[in-house]
């Protein structure tokens, strides 16, 4: 497996792990960690074997945002040039499921990470915000957008404009998050439902994550023809036929992936 310096990678069954690990930064996004998150989820991505992809960081930060340091002196023309988390585009572009598995601060580019993923499944120690406007800046990798159509524009508004962060109830309550679980619980809660998730046939998992991006990118009536065409065309899988088959035979389906 590729040597990385930022992240654990580890397949564990049919899931991918991907820790991140700057312990002394409370693994802040510096890029050598973006390039390594995308190359780890791309690669977990090409992988038929994956059925799931989990991203968490430690007990006390997933990540506190892009790292403060590394950006300070940049300039808005370095900023454009470098396309600095340009890589964030690829790893949410990944067709696998991906659950973040939150613990401590998903500050800044740390929440926008975890709205990247598919799931948030966070520790009741979490704390979410988007913290940029203390920095005099805004979120750069997608705060203004995701978080919007995760909680509702006066929401959002109040968390961007004031730089609050809010706890794990207030979140899920908010629809930010999926569920929140006892800290001790988080990783294995994790495991437990990316190993469901991962059970499932490909084709239907890939089929289900895009309808459901297509719901945040397009309109209703463009999203109900995505959602027809993928539904319609599952019929041609082997996992649908043995799905249904096994509905029927009271028995657990065998899925192959085709
Ligand atoms: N970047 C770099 N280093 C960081 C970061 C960060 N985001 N966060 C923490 N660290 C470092 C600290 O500097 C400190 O290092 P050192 O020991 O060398 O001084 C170490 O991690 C431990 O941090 P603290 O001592 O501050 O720990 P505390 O427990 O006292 O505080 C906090 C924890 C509250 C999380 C605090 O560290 C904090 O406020 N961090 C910054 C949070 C923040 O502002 N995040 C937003 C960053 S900007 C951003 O994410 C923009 C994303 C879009 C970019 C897209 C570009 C295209």
């Amino acid at each position: 497996m590729t040597e990385y310096e930022t992240i654990l990678v580890e397949r564990r069954g049919r899931v991918g792990w991907i820790t991140l690990n700057r312990p002394q930064a409370l693994n802040a996004l510096n890029s050598q960690l973006a390039q390594e998150v995308t190359a780890a989820a791309v690669a977990f991505d090409a992988d038929h074997g994956i059925g799931a992809i989990v991203v968490t960081g430690s007990e006390k930060a997933f990540a506190a945002g892009a790292d403060i340091k590394e950006m300070e002196s940049m300039s808005a023309a370095d900023m454009r040039a470098t396309d600095h988390f340009g890589a964030w585009d690829d790893f949410a572009a990944v067709r696998t499921p991906v659950i973040a598995a939150v613990s401590g601060f998903a500050l800044g580019g740390g929440c926008e990470l975890a709205m990247m993923c598919d799931i948030i499944l966070a520790a009741d120690t979490a704390k979410f915000g988007q913290p940029e406007i203390n920095l005099g800046v805004i979120p750069g990798m997608g705060g203004t957008q995701r978080l919007i159509r995760a909680v509702g524009y006066y929401k959002a508004a109040e968390l961007i404009l004031s730089g609050r962060m809010m706890g794990a109830e207030e979140a899920e309550r908010a629809g930010l998050v999926s569920r929140v679980v006892p800290a001790s619980d988080l990783l294995t809660e994790a495991t437990t439902l990316a190993d469901t998730i991962a059970s499932k046939g490909l084709p239907s998992l890939y089929a289900a994550k895009a309808a459901l991006d297509a719901a945040m990118e397009t309109p209703l009536a463009d999203g109900l023809a995505h959602e027809k065409q993928a539904f319609a065309a599952l019929f041609d899988t082997a996992d649908q036929k043995e799905g249904m088959s096994a509905f029927r035979e009271k028995r657990s389906p065998d899925f192959t992936n085709r």
